[in-house]
């Protein structure tokens, strides 16, 4: 063979293998464990089709109510949810069963030409399925209006589970605020992308976002204002009641976050007994972190903080209640520790776990169940390391946020017009180009509880700002704590990342079209 024939038939075997597993891949973000494609076996939805919940399940009832309304939305079709199949019609049937080869949030889906079938142990693995599911159809079933069809989905099998039990989104509603229906459309958002866990920053030096009834002035005075001198604003417990009802309809966990002991102006400005001097600070509406604390050696500060968590833990049907504990650059050493250990006293009372920001590991012995959640942009075994490392001696698991991946306050480039750049531009390759059991030196698979992308918003003022934040960035690190770590690539995931932008397009999502992404 000559040299030139060898080229060619080299050039050929590569571009079969780089078929082959493009071919087994379908648009889905993120990229489920297996998917097996069978071209004879697609499923076309008609107006013949019902949706049928299979044994009468009362769990499963509420995802099939769920996908039914997006449906008849977007096809005009009826699609009834009934308990039984018929074989003149073709379903989508819904099933929970303990028999299935996947874990607790996990689903099989298979379709036929007759029917499209998702099994689960659990609603939420339905849940999961069905967010599937909307991404195999066409775009167009985003609609909120009828469309024509053909609603067709390709033939697959697909076995899924998540890599990691916390895949959360963080959103500061403390520099600005944010209504309920602009967290609510976030829920919508993120639930999509299979994230399971809703991170509410609720107070910091520029506002106390939610009501305490024995404390009631951190609402109405230390949520009066925000960054740059707004209104602000505040949750009722009526409306944090909502928030956490409508993340648990989107199979969501909420989970609080007050920062103590730096980060607290506000509620330090809404009450002068809690200042070590008696003299209440002015409101804060600017951008400076570090200068706050609450003081260490009132035991005021402590009949304050058991108020809150009590009341925080009494709303919260979730396990963990998150207490901050970053930057508290105006907090001694010594008095950083004796805090974070009186503080963990007070979230055990109350029969909640504490998670907070790594720092926290300096104050041990944590108690068992305890999170620490790792924001440094080092990698490696750089200094800015090593919290993460001694989180892992104490057998304190991590949650995984390093600023240069996954903070999507940071700008895009040097021509963003919002955000921040402490950590450097995050692009979208950036964003989805790490790994949590491999970022830091001595952190491994089981040391990580999971992935969570930070929202920040000193620069946000509005829902239409934080999702040009988070779109596209949020679905590929969504991507990172679901999908197995083989199989993961920049070069096919771009691909599916533009296969989203008309979904975006139909839901009115505000998202940044980044160079690096060849949208359609
Ligand atoms: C650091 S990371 C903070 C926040 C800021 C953010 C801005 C961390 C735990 N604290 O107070 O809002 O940077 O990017």
């Amino acid at each position: 063979m000559t040299a030139r024939w060898f080229v060619v038939g080299l050039v050929g075997v590569m571009l079969l293998a780089m078929a082959g597993p493009a071919a087994a891949s379908v648009d889905v973000i993120p990229k489920p464990a297996s998917v097996e494609q069978r071209a004879h076996d697609s499923f076309a939805l008609t107006a013949d089709t019902r949706i049928v919940v299979r044994h009468r399940s009362r769990d499963a009832a509420p995802v099939a109510g769920d996908l039914a309304r997006l449906l008849r939305r977007s096809t005009g079709y009826r699609l009834p949810v009934v308990w039984k199949s018929n074989r003149h019609h073709p379903e989508i049937s819904l099933k929970l069963t303990r028999s299935q080869p996947v874990g607790r949030e996990g689903y099989v889906l298979r379709t036929s030409r007759h029917e499209v079938r998702i099994k689960a142990r659990t609603a939420a693995g339905l849940y999961h399925g069905v967010q599937t599911l909307r991404q195999l159809l066409p775009a167009k079933v985003e609609s909120g209006t009828a469309r024509p069809g053909p609603w067709r989905v390709p033939g697959v099998r697909i076995q899924d589970e998540p890599r990691f039990r916390w895949r959360g989104a963080h959103l500061d509603v403390s520099r600005h605020f944010f209504s309920v229906p602009e967290v609510e459309r976030y829920i919508d958002l993120i639930s999509q992308y299979k994230d399971n866990v809703l991170h509410l920053h609720l107070s910091d030096d520029q506002g106390w976002r939610i009501v305490i009834d024995s404390w009631p002035r951190l609402a109405t005075f230390g949520g009066s204002t925000e960054v740059g001198g707004g209104p602000g604003g505040y949750y009722t417990k009526r409306d944090y009641r909502e928030i956490v009802r409508y993340a648990a309809e989107h199979y969501i966990t909420v989970v609080p976050e007050i920062d103590t002991p730096g980060h607290t102006n506000a509620a330090l400005a809404s009450y002068a007994d809690l200042n070590c001097d008696g003299m209440a600070p002015p409101l804060y509406t600017g951008t400076d972190v570090g200068f706050s604390s609450l003081c260490v050696d009132k035991e005021i500060t402590y009949r304050f903080l058991d108020d809150v968590v009590r009341e925080l833990a009494a709303l919260t049907p979730g396990a963990y209640l998150h207490m901050g504990g970053d930057e508290a650059h105006s907090t001694t050493e010594a008095d950083y520790k004796q805090f974070i250990q009186r503080l963990q006293g007070i979230v055990t009372t109350h029969d909640k776990r504490l998670i907070g920001w790594e720092e926290i590991v300096q104050a041990p012995p944590l108690p068992p169940g305890t999170l620490a959640q790792h924001w440094s942009p080092a990698t490696g075994s750089e200094p800015g390391t090593e919290l993460a490392r001694e989180a892992v001696a104490q057998g304190v698991k991590l949650v995984m946020s390093p600023a240069n991946h996954a903070y999507l306050d940071m700008k895009y480039d040097e021509n963003t017009p919002l955000g921040l750049s402490w950590a450097g531009f995050v692009e979208v390759r950036d964003s989805y180009e790490w790994d949590p059991a491999t970022i830091v030196d001595g952190v491994g698979e089981n040391d990580v509880e999971g992935v969570e992308s930070a929202l920040w918003s000193e620069t946000l003022e509005d829902i239409s700002d934080i999702e040009f934040m988070a779109f596209p960035r949020l679905p590929g690190i969504a991507e990172i704590g679901w999908s197995p770590r083989t199989g993961r690539n920049w070069d096919e995931y771009r691909l599916r990342l533009a296969a989203q932008a008309p979904r975006w397009e139909i839901e009115g999502v505000n998202f940044y079209r980044s160079p690096q992404v060849p949208w359609r």
